[in-house]
């Protein structure tokens, strides 16, 4: 497979000025007549790129007929050779949507047609200059036969409409903003919607509707209010209004990824967008909430202001998940989203920082785009943007967005260019900061101290270093912001600068920080709010993290200390069954524990997060060589003497706050019904059988899925299997019909970590609700499997041979789907000698198959 290099950019030689698309829908087949008027802007070749989903029937320029010897083709590319300087192309396509299996371009998903663009899907549908930095005007005919197909959608206006022979009828779209195609968007289908409306900051009324096939429309509304309180953000904190008339949004249920945000017709998977109470859990409100947000934030950082290249995704993607962070802490508990953000980010992308893929977040070459769409390029991209925002303060901060979307409103541009926007308003030189584009790997922070009581003088040396990483053997420094605050030992706060935490602005390889009129040796609170993506290390006692849980200022590292101290004792458990010895689990931990579990204002939401030990895949990642049945083991052992310890309290706790009256999706009752599944958990981890008895009773009486998905999570999770098989069976009864809550029965199934899990993930694949095309059942069942831990890593190595099989059989089907499924494989170094061997053997038999550009990318990388 061919590698594309980021140093290789040109311009493109023509600009399409616009584009007149026509869709001729049936059954068979689907004919695309494209329309294209081109305008010389550099020297250079016409390069028009094509795909195996689109059957070029006929190219003409300028009427005429494009013989043989006017261009020649170079893999699926047309290259053109002799073409006047301006022309129109006229090029007609067939394809076959219901086929296409791949999802990308033009396809069916159940019973309509969609498209999916992003990154380079639109050269499935007719042959065009598919590169983001060739921006165009769009007008869309679509014709298709009415009875099956009555609602016909696209970007922009709907400015026709009408009647045609034989049952058919057709819809023209003109979208007025140049866009490039990866944003052009299509869906015909026998939809129903609601409709509601948002009358912007300058007072337009802008009608909102949201479609789904008719067996889903009880569950449109919350994502309607979800969309209406994004669009009021982005006005308030961005100064950000929307640009059109209407807003459209799409359910599909077959989808490879989460949303896309295309012009004035955002399509979602079905599963980030339809709630209701009974179905939904609070999690899953939360994302859905998120991502209608993030796909909307897209209209201005990304549609109206685009990427030049694929190297540059971040630079919507990372700006993109920053805004829909600051929204959802605005929308909830600050706290709680930057615990999960944080959690997300030193769990998986760490991880794949760490791994044969990791990439910096502008990469510099790729064999296939979408196998970039990963946590560096979204959430690593996030905290690069928040690092920004952290090093100018919200004012300037908003000040260079500003300057960012008026300079650069209608163009596609670089990384660069934010960054430049951003030091232009604030002065600050952001040169060394740029390293956070081009640099992979996780930067370590190695802090010390020294206190000198005779000049009451405090210094915090600290020494930053990265490992290395494909590609990148040796590192130069980050600039890197390091907030900090200093707590003396009766809990009062020394005041750095006039205020509580201070950001250090780390740039050597080694630095030393003085800190003067300190009157006692402070105990520091480091990268507070975890200021910058970075690993740190500062010889914390336990004292001194119990200390910290009880008396930081900062929300984010009380939490912290809590999860230092709980990983430190987890892994000393590790060390003793690694050593085959039993040891007592330090009282430190259950004090700590009992002190929150009193704490009836902590808010509960928080208190969930304080009470939750770090997870085996975040011990996982901080271990040397990860020993997968030693860290399940001591995390369970923890659990149950935590669970042993504090059963009265935990019991006290659970239910000592009903949720008032019905189901509500607000942030105190999310967090009392957090609060109350974490207690049901423990209680349960005791293995007695009146905890057994309270599951029993909150799936019975639950209204509500957070409430009935805690309970059976619980016991699925816990050795009372006569109990899960009995409640798994009733759930599946009463939720057949319901594609989207079968997905999470089956996701709870394959996640198990135990021995069984592989025989349960085989039948779960036979079973009537498993259906291969749609990517949300290979995500719950191969998915959910490779993130199970003993389930997948069995010591026989049959979960590797499975899960190569599983991919071997999708790739062929949909390529980008098959390359996230082997994620799991790519980490064999990180394992003992024999698992390595296993997991390699696996990687290479995929290896050795015929593989899509996606598969061969992921698994070369790895085995490199
Ligand atoms: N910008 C969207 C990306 C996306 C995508 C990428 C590759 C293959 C399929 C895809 N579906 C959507 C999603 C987003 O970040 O908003
Ligand atoms: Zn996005």
């Amino acid at each position: 497979a061919k590698t594309v290099y980021l140093k290789d950019y040109q311009p493109p030689a023509f600009s399409v000025e616009s584009v007149e698309l026509t869709f001729s829908l049936f059954e068979e087949q689907c004919q695309v007549r494209s329309n294209l008027h081109i305008k010389r802007q550099h020297p250079g070749q016409l390069v028009l790129n094509g795909g195996q989903h689109a059957e070029v029937l006929r190219v003409e320029v300028n009427g005429e007929l494009l013989h043989e010897s006017g261009y020649r083709v170079s893999g699926e590319d047309w290259v053109i050779e002799a073409v006047p300087d301006e022309a129109t192309l006229t090029v007609l396509t067939q394809l076959q949507p219901q086929n296409n299996t791949t999802l990308e371009g033009l396809y069916k998903s159940s019973s309509m047609y969609c498209t999916q663009c992003e990154a380079e899907g639109f050269r499935q549908i007719t042959l065009y200059p598919d590169r983001p930095d060739v921006m165009s005007v769009f007008t869309t005919r679509i014709e298709a036969d009415k009875a099956l197909y009555p609602v016909l959608l696209s970007n922009g206006n709907l400015v026709e409409q009408g009647e045609l022979e034989n049952g058919r009828h057709f819809a023209v779209w003109h979208d007025p903003f140049r866009k490039p195609s990866y944003l052009f968007a299509l869906v015909a289908g026998d939809l129903q919607h609601i409709e509601d409306s948002f009358t912007t900051m300058s007072g337009r009324a802008v009608t909102l509707r949201l479609y789904t096939e008719a067996r889903n429309i009880s569950k449109t509304e919350f994502a309607m209010g979800a969309l209406q309180r994004s669009m009021k953000w982005d006005e308030e904190a961005y100064g950000r209004e929307y640009d059109l008339d209407l807003f459209n949004i799409v359910a599909v249920d077959d989808f490879n990824m989460g949303a896309m945000e295309n012009k004035s017709l955002n399509i979602f998977n079905s599963s980030c967008v339809l709630a209701r109470a009974d179905t939904t859990t609070d999690a899953g409100f939360q994302r859905i909430e998120a991502i209608v947000a993030h796909e909307y934030f897209h209209n201005w950082s990304g549609n109206r202001v685009t990427c030049r290249d694929w190297f540059q995704l971040s630079l919507k993607e990372g700006f993109t998940v920053f805004r829909d962070s600051q929204f959802s802490s605005d929308m909830g508990s600050a706290a709680v989203k930057r615990i999960e953000d944080v959690t997300l980010l030193r769990t998986a992308q760490f991880a794949e920082d760490a791994g044969p893929t990791s990439h910096p977040v502008r990469p510099d070459n790729y064999m296939e785009i979408s196998n970039f769409y990963t946590l560096t390029i979204y959430e690593k991209g996030a905290e690069v943007v928040r690092m920004i925002h952290t090093l100018l303060g919200a004012e300037l901060f908003r000040q260079g967005s500003d300057l960012y979307f008026e300079r650069f409103d209608g163009q596609a541009v670089t990384c660069d260019d934010f960054v430049r926007c951003m030091e232009e308003v604030s002065g600050r030189d952001l040169t060394q900061f740029m390293r956070w584009y081009t640099q992979a790997g996780t930067p370590r922070l190695q802090v010390t101290d020294e206190y000198d009581a005779a000049t009451g003088t405090y210094y915090l040396d600290v020494r930053q270093s990265c490992p290395a990483t494909p590609g990148q053997e040796q590192k130069l420094p980050f600039h890197i912001p390091l907030a900090v605050g200093l707590l003396y030992p009766d809990g009062t706060e020394h005041h750095l600068q006039g205020d509580s935490t201070l950001v250090l602005d780390v740039t050597e390889a080694e630095q030393r920080f003085m800190f003067k009129g300190i009157t006692q040796r402070p105990i520091p609170s480091l990268l507070r709010g975890f200021s910058a993506p970075v690993k740190l290390d500062y010889p914390y006692s336990r004292e001194e993290l119990s200390f910290l849980m009880s008396h930081d200022t900062d929300g984010f590292n009380r939490w912290e200390a809590g999860q230092r101290l709980a990983m430190a004792i987890l892994q000393e458990q590790i060390g003793a069954i690694q050593a085959g010895e039993e040891l007592e689990v330090d009282p430190a931990l259950i004090a700590a524990f009992e002190r929150v579990l009193d704490d009836t204002d902590l808010d509960y939401a928080v208190a969930a997060k304080v009470l939750t030990l770090p997870s085996e895949a975040y011990l996982a990642e901080n271990a040397q060589v990860i020993d997968v049945e030693a860290i399940h083991q001591a995390r369970r052992r923890v659990r149950k003497v935590l669970a042993d310890a504090l059963c009265a309290r935990f019991r006290e706790r659970y239910h000592a706050t009903e949720p008032d009256g019905v189901y509500a999706f607000h942030g105190s009752s999310i967090g009392q019904r957090a609060l109350n599944n974490l207690c049901l958990g423990y209680l349960l981890a005791t293995e007695r059988e009146e905890a057994l008895e309270l599951v029993r009773q909150q799936y019975a009486e639950a209204d509500n899925m957070t409430d009935s998905m805690g309970a059976l999570a619980a016991v699925v999770h816990s050795p009372f299997t006569t109990v899960a098989d009995e409640l798994l069976e009733q759930f599946y009864g009463r939720w057949s019909e319901d594609a989207l809550v079968v997905n999470q029965w089956l996701s709870l199934q394959a996640s198990v970590a135990g021995e069984g899990t592989l025989a349960k993930v085989q039948s779960l694949l036979q079973h009537a609700a498993f259906d291969w095309r749609n990517p949300n059942k290979v995500r719950s069942v191969l998915g959910a499997y490779g993130q199970s831990s003993v389930g997948f890593h069995r010591a026989d190595g049959a979960g590797y041979e499975f899960l190569a099989d599983q991919v071997i059989h999708l790739d062929p089907m949909n390529p980008q789907l098959a390359s996230r499924m082997v994620t799991p494989l790519t980490r064999w170094r990180r394992y003992p000698a024999a698992r390595q061997a296993q997991m390699r053997a696996a990687l290479e038999r995929i290896a050795a198959q015929p593989l899509s550009k996606d598969v061969y990318e992921i698994v070369s990388k790895s085995l490199a």
